[in-house]
């Protein structure tokens, strides 16, 4: 009986000091395996006589029942310490800030966001929107314009031009959006409704102007619209624009080659605050002109001012989106800087609506 007790002490402390699954295994295998030392021993019982079978053979098969036992445990064990040893390692700090995926970490610049939300506003009063070259005729810059030859606004646009072609045509940057109404005009017949945003450029550079800025202009040709529907719609923008429930408006005459009358809009605001506020307060900010469409110019693209008339306005994009959302310096629109439109950046998918709130 010794050598099974013997057999015991040693593959039970084999058991024990198994490190891991392997390990244990091999126990197993030596011990219970085909050619294990228990199963051997099995092998011997056929040799015996029948007495011998039935007391030895009972004292193998407790031996094998209690090495599986302790096998079966210690595997428990071993499982057990595993995974716990895997959650010690696996553990995340659920507090750490999400990193975004590439998509949602984009910002749209505010220019953008800006043109989105004028189009959302004139979309909505039945304007569509028309676009053209940024690099223009003198014709379509100027001629169509009403600019006669010679005349002293073609030198205060600071125009940047080509190189002349051979024939002596000088093509030039576009300094305003105005052609693209011109271009409207040869190709839509009235009514039209339109509001053109986009690039123009100007030779001009300093704190508050950059040579390349943003312009929206609109333009309304029909048979009857006059000034008041002109004041009714700039009004409407207005409000709708900078989120207030009324805006106080004031009309100044003032000069351009294509409108007739012409006129200069400021808004009410207040400056009181270190930051502007509009709708309130009893400062003016000038932020667009506007007027009658020149007959000159309807006769230059084939309509007849006695029978069409129209309205015009223009404005600048960089400076409403500067006033609007609190950007101090117009040349950081343009360098380019991730800090400064992570900071001044709109999400991508706050699609400014009316119905949804343009900025919120
Ligand atoms: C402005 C101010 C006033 C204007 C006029 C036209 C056109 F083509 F119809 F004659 N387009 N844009 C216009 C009128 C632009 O910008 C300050």
């Amino acid at each position: 009986m010794t050598d099974l007790k013997k057999l015991e002490a040693e593959t039970l402390a084999a058991v024990t000091a198994a490190k891991d699954e392997p390990a244990l295994e091999a126990v197993r295998v030596g011990a219970l395996g085909k050619k294990g030392s228990i199963s051997e021993l099995l092998k011997t019982l056929g040799t015996m006589s029948p007495e011998e079978r039935k007391t030895r053979g009972a004292d193998i098969n407790a031996l094998k029942d209690k090495v599986n036992d302790a096998i079966n445990g210690k595997r428990g064990e071993l499982k057990h310490a595993a995974m716990g040893a895997q959650l010690a390692a696996d553990k995340v700090d659920v507090t750490l800030p999400v990193r975004l995926p590439a998509a949602e970490r984009g910002r749209i610049h505010p220019v953008s966001q800006v043109i989105d939300e004028i189009t959302a506003i004139f979309a909505d009063m039945g304007f569509s929107v028309a676009e053209g070259p940024d690099i223009e005729t003198d014709f379509y810059n100027f001629t169509a314009l009403n600019f006669p030859a010679g005349h002293p606004a073609r030198e205060m646009h600071d125009t940047f031009f080509f190189n002349p072609k051979p024939d002596g045509e000088r093509l030039l940057l576009r300094t305003h959006t105005s052609p693209v109404q011109i271009r409207t005009m040869q190709t839509q017949r009235p009514p039209i409704k339109v509001i053109i945003p986009g690039r123009t450029y100007r030779c001009d550079s300093d704190q508050t102007h950059t040579p390349m800025f943003h312009q929206v202009e609109g333009l309304v040709i029909d048979k009857v619209s006059h000034l008041g529907h002109l004041k009714w719609i700039l009004a409407e923008f207005c409000k709708a624009f900078f989120e207030v429930d009324d805006v106080k408006m004031r009309f100044r005459p003032s000069f351009f080659p294509f409108t007739e009358p012409s006129m200069e809009v400021d808004i009410q605001c207040d400056r009181s605050g270190g930051e502007v506020r509009f709708g309130e307060g009893t400062d003016w900010l000038e932020i667009l002109g506007c007027g009658m469409v020149h007959p000159n110019v309807l006769k230059n693209v084939g309509l007849d001012p006695d029978e069409y008339q129209g309205f015009a306005w223009g404005m600048g994009i960089d400076r409403i989106a500067m006033l609007k959302y609190g950007m101090p310096d117009l040349r950081a629109f343009f360098e380019a800087d991730v800090r400064w439109l992570r900071h001044y950046g709109f999400r991508p998918l706050d699609l400014p609506t009316l119905a949804g709130g343009l900025s919120s």
